[in-house]
C-alpha cells in the first residue's frame, strides 16, 4: 500500500473546509448533478462513478498558502462525464457546488475546456483509500494547474454556464479568480523541503 512521505505533517484538511466538514454524507442519497448547458443533464450516484473508467495518478496538489503535496490520486475523468452530458458550444466555465456544511457552501468556477485538456480528475480516492470526509468524501474535481482552493470537496453539483462566477477564496480573499498556479517556492510536504517552482500551472518537475 502506498503511502504518501511525511502525509503527517500536512496541514490538516479541517482548516480546509470553510462551510464546516458535513457530519456525515448518506451515499446512498448523494448524487453527482451535472446541468446548466448541457444536452444531457445527469444525476449519477456513487455507483455509477465508481463503474466507469477508473485512473490512478500520482499528481501534485498546491494551496495559495504556499505548501504543497504529492500524493496518488484515484477517480473518473472529467472528460468521461462531459462526453456523456455534451456540454454546448463556445468558451464555457464549470461550477463546481459542495455539498454544503453547518456554515453554508463552498463554491468555485474553473475554465472547462482548460480542465479537459488538462485531464482534470474527479476523485474519490488517494493513496487508495477513499477521501474522508475531511478531505472532501465522496468527491471531488481536481485540475492540478489550479491552487486548491479551486477544488471543491465534498461535490454535488457541476454546472455547465458562461457566467465567471467568483468563488468562496475569491470574494473573501481577493484570491484570483483564475487560480493558476504561480511560479515561487513552495513547503513541499511530501519532501519536507523548501523547492522554487519555475512555471506556470501543474508542477511536475518533482
Ligand atoms: N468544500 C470545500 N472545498 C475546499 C475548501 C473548502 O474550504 N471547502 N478549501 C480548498 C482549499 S483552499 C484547499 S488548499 C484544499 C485543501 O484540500 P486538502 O483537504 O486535500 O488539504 O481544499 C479546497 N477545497
Ligand atoms: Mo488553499
Amino acid at each position: 500500500m502506498r503511502v504518501t512521505p511525511f502525509l503527517e505533517k500536512k496541514p490538516s484538511s479541517r482548516r480546509y473546509y470553510q462551510e464546516g466538514v458535513p457530519e456525515a454524507i448518506d451515499i446512498a442519497n448523494w448524487r453527482l448533478t451535472i446541468d446548466g448547458l448541457v444536452d444531457q443533464k445527469l444525476s449519477l450516484t456513487y455507483r455509477e462513478i465508481m463503474d466507469m473508467p477508473q485512473v490512478h495518478q500520482d499528481r501534485r496538489v498546491v494551496c495559495v498558502c504556499n505548501w504543497s503535496i504529492r500524493r496518488l490520486w484515484s477517480g473518473v475523468l472529467l472528460a468521461e462525464v462531459m462526453n456523456l452530458a455534451h456540454p454546448f458550444e463556445g468558451r464555457l466555465w464549470l461550477k463546481q457546488r459542495s455539498v454544503g456544511g453547518p456554515k453554508g457552501n463552498y463554491e468555485s468556477t474553473i475554465g472547462l475546456d482548460q480542465a479537459l485538456e488538462r485531464q482534470a480528475l474527479l476523485c474519490h480516492s488517494v493513496d487508495r483509500k477513499p477521501l474522508s470526509l475531511e478531505q472532501g468524501f465522496p468527491l471531488r474535481l481536481i485540475d492540478f494547474s489550479l491552487y486548491g482552493y479551486k477544488s471543491v470537496k465534498g461535490l454535488t453539483k457541476l454546472e455547465v454556464t458562461r457566467e465567471r462566477e467568483l468563488g468562496y477564496w475569491e470574494k473573501k480573499a481577493g484570491y484570483p479568480f483564475d487560480g493558476t498556479i504561480q511560479p515561487k517556492q513552495y513547503w513541499i510536504v511530501d519532501l519536507q523541503q523548501h523547492r522554487f517552482c519555475h512555471r506556470h500551472g501543474e508542477v511536475t518537475e518533482f
